[in-house]
């Protein structure tokens, strides 16, 4: 007999894994504490995915399966991957382990080193695999997500007509990028009242990790795939047909907006990506959904999801620890919920806490911008962003913190550092207006630390960044200020980033 090995992020009933399992082979899945402590995960996490992860495992069982599964408390719990491996093929005397390739390297290493032949099948719940993804990217100067976008569209078909893009293009953002106005009529994403396994988990998760950052309860998070079903076409009727316009904006009391809060269901595997696509595109052609929308949602999937899987894999296991632009100051403590005078920051990591989401703009251009342009050491940063989001695993996360936002990747991910002056925040939220600081002021005690994060940032990198088209014609603006401002604006910056150093609140 062998063993078939379920991660708690694999929870599909045809993942390649279980696509081999035989009656007599035994499906191992376990809650354990090496893979729950590896960075201090937000409870909610734990906690949907214990939850999750209970479930499935009565589904396989139902389906005719044997599986052993091991809970955090169980007396006989190795509490690692490879030890309840270990234990049960010594138990049963598996002749080998089969598994689907893990989402982080970390794993498929620590697979690789097991003292029982391991068999790591290719992770297929993706549309582009990865061999496909290297064939794409071999031989060309540089990556960019657009044009393996338009490969992904005409792979699946999606909003194509023939071999042409549905409404004579690819991409629609010229329609989107508006900032919202609050709007009390704006329904909220459904949240499901803890069943008793989910109760069971909870308590669980309560008393294993009291000290982590991040609420427990009130818990919302759908735990199974009737639930997830659930919120994907609550967000079909209720929301993607704004979602275009809508998804660069901020607002202060309504922290899911038009977003469809379907990461971590997709991420878990209790929705297919595909399915979830085809729900969008399904719902333009009924005539529900603007074209834009439907585009916009749909190339965060196919595009960016898929490309971003592609990079971690191309770039290989030493991706987590490159610093190109040499950044090591420290986490400060806002981002575990130290008070604040930012009140966008204050947004973002409060949110951040009460549900383990904030949308794409809040952790590109709130929590990411704020690291960047103070300089914070970007494998503090990605460990950050590991931990507290409900949807983060390696995979996904590593290329958009370290590439993307952090540009700790020297471009790989992004041609341009993603960075901004208070102004672009102003724009797009309603965050200012309830802020200790003021966004049009650029220098003085008052003045909001964005804008003089910005300057200094740019200064600091000319070297790097002057000759890029796209943000090098900035310095021309700083040349063309007042010496005494330009002295003003970095001995600000240097004043700030001392109180952050010094732990003092900013
Ligand atoms: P929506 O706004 O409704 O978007 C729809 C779907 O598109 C998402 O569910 C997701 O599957 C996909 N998607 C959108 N943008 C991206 C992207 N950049 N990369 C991959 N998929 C994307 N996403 C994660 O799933 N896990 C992470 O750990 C993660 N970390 C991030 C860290 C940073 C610094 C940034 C800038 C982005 C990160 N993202 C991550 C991408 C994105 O922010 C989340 O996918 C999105 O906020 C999830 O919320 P949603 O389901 O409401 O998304
Ligand atoms: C994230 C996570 C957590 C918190 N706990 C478990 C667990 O106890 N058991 C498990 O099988 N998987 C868990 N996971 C998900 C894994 O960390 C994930 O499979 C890898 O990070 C690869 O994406
Ligand atoms: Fe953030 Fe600056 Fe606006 Fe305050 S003024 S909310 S710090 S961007």
């Amino acid at each position: 007999m062998r063993l078939i090995l379920v991660l708690g992020d694999q929870l599909s009933p045809d993942l390649s894994a279980l696509r081999e399992a035989r009656p007599d082979d035994l499906i191992v899945m376990a809650e354990v504490m090496s893979e729950a402590s590896y960075v201090p995960h937000h409870p909610q996490k734990i906690a949907f995915l214990f939850a999750a992860m209970r479930k499935f495992a009565d589904c396989l069982r139902e389906a005719g399966h044997r599986v052993a599964y091991a809970t955090l408390d169980d007396p006989d719990n190795t509490q690692s991957i490879p030890g309840e491996l270990l234990r049960h093929a010594a138990a049963h005397g598996a002749e080998r382990v089969i598994a689907t390739r893990s989402g982080e390297w970390r794993l498929i290493a620590a697979l690789d080193d097991l003292p029982v032949p391991v068999t790591q099948l290719p992770d297929d719940r993706f549309i582009c695999s990865q061999p496909e993804f290297e064939a794409w990217a071999e031989g060309r100067k540089e990556l960019r997500m657009e044009w393996f976008y338009r490969e992904m569209r005409r792979k699946t078909g999606l909003l194509m007509e023939g071999d042409q893009p549905m409404g004579g293009k690819w991409n629609f953002d010229h329609d989107n990028r508006k900032p919202a106005q609050a709007d009390l009529l704006r329904i909220p994403p459904p949240r499901f009242e803890p069943d008793a396994v989910t109760a069971q988990v909870l308590d669980l998760v309560e008393a294993r990790f009291p000290d982590s950052f991040g609420r427990l309860r009130p818990f919302g998070y759908a735990t199974d795939r009737a639930g997830a079903l659930q919120v994907l076409a609550h967000f079909i009727d209720h929301a993607l047909d704004e979602f275009g316009p809508y998804q660069d904006a901020m607002l202060q009391d309504d922290p899911f907006l038009h977003h469809s809060i379907l990461s971590p269901y997709i991420n878990a595997g209790l929705l297919s990506s595909m399915e979830v696509c085809q729900a969008a595109a399904d719902a333009h052609a009924a005539g529900k959904v603007r074209l834009n929308s439907a585009e916009g949602f749909i190339r965060q999937i196919i595009g960016w999801r898929e490309y971003m899987r592609g990079i971690y894999f191309l770039e290989g296991p030493d991706y987590t620890a490159r610093n190109v632009l040499g950044h090591d100051r420290d986490l400060p403590p806002v981002y575990w919920g130290a008070p604040t005078r930012m009140n966008c920051m204050a947004q973002a990591v409060g949110q951040t806490r009460d549900h383990a989401y904030a949308h794409h703009i809040q952790r590109l251009m709130v929590t990411g911008n704020f690291a960047l342009l103070a300089g914070i050491d970007p494998a503090q940063v990605h460990e950050w962003y590991l931990a507290v989001y409900v949807d983060a695993y390696e995979w996904v996360e590593a290329p958009n913190v370290i590439g993307m936002s952090q540009f700790a990747d020297g471009g790989v991910v992004g041609s341009k550092p993603y960075v901004s002056s208070g102004n672009y925040i102003a724009k797009m939220s309603d965050y200012c207006g309830g802020c200790a600081y003021k966004v049009t002021q650029k220098t003085g005690p008052g003045a909001c630390p964005f804008n003089v994060l910005y300057w200094d940032f740019m200064v600091r990198h000319r070297d790097r960044f002057q000759s890029n088209p796209r943000i090098g014609r900035a310095y021309a603006t700083w040349d063309r200020m007042d010496a005494d401002k330009r002295r003003q604006i970095r001995s600000d910056a240097a004043a700030f980033l001392d109180r952050l150093d010094a732990g003092d609140p900013v």
